[in-house]
């Protein structure tokens, strides 16, 4: 996880450390650095800025732990931008019902089941809608997750009527008392007008307490654009960024942390059950500067 945005904070340490690089060249250095790994050009921009404010602050024992602990607290004021005030563990209503939207393979089955297995971990009972009825196949990889983690799913057959499927998952839960209903949907693009109107009768039917964009961080700065297209057709109230174990780069969440007003609710971080973590600025920073 951001092994190539480590390596370059390190190497700028480094030059600074041994007046490789002078002081008064480093905040364009560390913007350029982070031009490289795909983060968006004002947030790039406005963290070099903040970066050179608390180089002239902070007072360590070396060049290299200044540059290091400046670069730290810069980067930290960006990712905590939009920090949210959404408790998913107490929403305060029974069931909570959370729907998941996103293009095709951005990982939202993969995150339902992570999710709902969260939730179960934390004691919450929770049914599991298998709103992609688009393909066959969906329908199959949440059973079999949802079987792994000991969740229950609703499921009609394939092609029918996605919100209906969401419709019963809210009665099945009514019905027992549930604490959650999470809502699997199909994959749309933002221009697919039928998937955008199909969305739109589930948001009437289902109405979600919370909606959640999942982005996949692959697609770097893109995700931002992604998102603010997105919310033009579909209201979302924040979003998952997914597959940050393998991004080198950071430039998806440190854009989407610092550019889009809306909160970074959780990461996916790998492909098991467990692989969801709440995103919180210093575990990243922690990753980031060891
Ligand atoms: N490495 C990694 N892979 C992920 C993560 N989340 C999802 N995936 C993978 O991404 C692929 C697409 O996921 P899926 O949930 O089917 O996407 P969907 O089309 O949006 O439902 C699958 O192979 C997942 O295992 C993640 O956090 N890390
Ligand atoms: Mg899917």
């Amino acid at each position: 996880m951001f092994e190539s945005l480590k390596k370059l904070f390190r190497k700028t340490s480094e030059e600074a450390s041994s007046g490789t690089l002078r002081r008064d060249e480093l905040p364009s250095r560390v913007r350029e650095m982070l031009l490289e790994n795909d983060v968006a050009f004002d947030v790039a921009e406005d963290i070099s800025e903040n970066f050179s404010r608390y180089l002239q602050k902070v007072k360590r024992r070396t060049p290299a732990e200044e540059v290091k602990e400046a670069l730290r607290y810069a980067m930290k004021d960006i990712l905590d931008r939009n920090n949210s005030d959404i408790d998913i563990l107490n929403p305060g209503k029974k069931p909570f019902v959370i729907l998941l939207i996103g293009i095709n393979g951005t990982g939202k089955t993969t995150t339902v089941a992570k999710l709902a297995y969260f939730l179960k971990e934390n004691g919450k009972r929770v049914v599991v809608a298998a709103s992609d009825t688009f393909r066959a196949g969906a329908i199959e990889q949440l059973s079999v997750l949802c079987e792994n983690i000991g969740v229950p799913i609703i499921k009609h057959t394939a092609g029918s009527d996605p919100a209906s499927v969401a419709f019963d998952a809210i009665e099945h839960a009514n019905a027992r008392k549930l604490d959650y209903v999470l809502i699997d949907s199909a994959g749309r693009m933002q221009t697919n007008k039928n998937l955008l109107d199909e969305m739109k009768k589930m948001k009437r039917v289902a109405k979600p307490d919370l909606t959640i964009l999942i982005l996949d961080s692959m697609v770097g700065q893109d995700a931002v654009f992604q998102a603010e297209t997105f919310l033009k057709e579909v209201a979302f109230d924040g979003v998952i960024l997914t597959k940050l174990d393998t991004d080198a780069k950071g430039g998806a969440i440190i854009s989407i942390a610092s550019l889009l007003k809306k909160p970074v609710l959780y990461v996916g971080v790998g492909q098991e059950k467990g692989d969801l973590k709440k995103f919180d600025t210093s575990y990243f920073l922690d990753r980031i500067f060891g």
